[in-house]
């Protein structure tokens, strides 16, 4: 698929300190150490109905990272899915009489407009479900072939062969530092992991399983539903952890830096993509999983289904500028929940503005400042609530009075502090 355009990435002097990030598998933060180029993945859109708050907050986050890692010196291979064939487009398509097809491309194409306009950097691979169907087909028989996964027999509502990953057999494949065990991302117990899977896509009632945990592989062709040709394992369609493991082995190296997401991606859909690689492969997937809290609307989690959603299309549309909302998103830690408000945006529209009156007064010496304080708080797990403190701090020094540099220094400031705010937050000043 085609991402959309990153604005150009300012030029800044100096570099930032290697990260430090808060690693969920682990429960602790990691010094990050990626080689020349880094590796992210990002899980990406399911498109009926893109692009809420969370997910912008979502994608900002790990927008804060490539930044870093560029900015400390890294170029940034970074790998995006859309999950552009799953039951719930299947299900919004169908409730709503409009083809899946049209629904999935209208909003990936308003999702790419919502990223670009919150100058969010594209990802260097940007893959669809559909597209990845051939490569996933082989992935599958090979797991089946090596009893792996195995074929569940039909009931009188489901049909024969099913594809299942056995969450048993893949955890005793290997018992090496680099093995793969249920739990190892998300820390649960199968306990704990039951209603979570029942939840978010996992069908543990399903008769014939081996282990309520196995995760949907290939599900076989149903009447009425989209198919594809899965050879030996029958027409039919990938299910939605193997799409992501498959996506992200294929663009990025084995294991790459961070796989990352929104929290309520921990459990089952890292988990079992991890697993899914492990047991493709004998390689762990990622060496880090990172996850950004969830964003709410009036007590809930913001969500499709539940439809309590802030679309930035909407807030686009009716004149918010879009820095105000990245600058809104900033005011939170990536990883705390939190609930969206009108004051809160009100609160960064204003902070914006004080920004910007600041900017032709500060002095080169300031901005340095500024830029330094903005690369401490971002390598300290993307601190960005901290940069932007910092930022009120120089704000407030500056619009006080007292101080005004000669003016040829000022533009110099003024330049470079423009640049900090954009290259490391990705906060347009002007
Ligand atoms: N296509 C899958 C991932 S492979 C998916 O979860 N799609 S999604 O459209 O539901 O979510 C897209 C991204 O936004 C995911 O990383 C998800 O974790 C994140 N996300 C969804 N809802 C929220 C929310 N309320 N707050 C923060 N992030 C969210
Ligand atoms: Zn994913």
């Amino acid at each position: 698929m085609i991402a959309w355009k990153s604005r150009p990435l300012p030029e800044l002097p100096g570099k930032s300190p290697e990260l430090v990030l808060f690693d969920t598998a682990l429960r602790r933060t990691v010094p990050v150490s990626p080689g020349p180029e880094a590796g992210l993945y990002v899980c990406g859109i399911t498109p009926y109905d893109a692009t809420h708050m969370g997910h912008a907050a979502t994608y900002v986050a790990f927008d804060l990272l490539n930044r870093q890692w560029r900015d400390a010196g890294h170029t940034v291979n970074y790998v995006q899915n859309v999950t552009d064939i799953d039951d719930p487009l299947l299900e919004r398509a169908n409730a709503t009489g409009v083809d899946w097809t049209v629904l999935a491309k209208e909003q990936t194409q308003l999702f790419r407009e919502d990223m670009e306009a919150l100058n969010v950097l594209a990802p260097r691979s940007y893959i669809g479900a559909v597209e990845s169907i051939e490569w996933i087909v082989p992935v599958v028989e090979d797991l089946l072939e090596r009893g792996i996964a195995y074929r569940v027999p039909g009931t009188g509502t489901e049909p024969d062969g099913d594809v299942y990953f056995s969450v048993d057999a893949a955890a005793a494949l290997d018992e090496g530092p680099d093995a793969w065990w249920l739990g190892q991302v998300s820390s649960l117990t199968p306990e704990q992991m039951l209603p979570v899977f029942a939840e978010r896509g996992g069908d543990p009632e399903r008769p014939g399983k081996r282990n309520p945990l196995d995760a949907l592989l290939w599900r076989v062709a149903r009447p009425g539903e989209p198919q594809w040709p899965g050879d030996s394992l029958g027409a039919g369609r990938p299910g939605w952890h193997i799409e992501c493991s498959v996506i992200a082995r294929r663009y990025l190296p084995a294991p790459f830096d961070v796989q990352a997401g929104g929290s309520d991606l921990v459990f089952p859909h890292h988990e079992m993509s991890a697993g899914h690689a492990f047991a493709c492969s004998g390689e762990p997937l990622a060496r880090h999983y990172a996850h950004a809290g969830m964003v709410g609307l009036d007590g809930e989690k913001m969500s499709k289904s539940l439809g309590n959603l802030v679309l930035v299309s909407k807030l686009r549309a009716g004149g918010v500028e879009p820095a105000a909302i990245r600058t809104t998103l900033a005011g939170h830690h990536y990883r705390s929940d939190w609930f969206w408000t009108a004051e809160d945006l009100a609160r960064a529209e204003e902070r914006i503005r004080r920004y910007r009156q600041a900017l032709p007064l500060t002095d080169a010496a300031a901005a340095e400042h500024l830029l330094n304080r903005f690369r401490l708080s971002l390598a300290d797990d993307l601190n960005a609530p901290a940069a932007l403190s910092a930022a009120d701090e120089w704000a407030a020094r500056l619009l006080s009075g007292g101080e005004s540099a000669p003016a040829a220094e000022q533009n110099s400031g003024a330049d470079l502090a423009a640049a900090a705010f954009d290259a490391l937050l990705g906060i347009t000043l002007r």
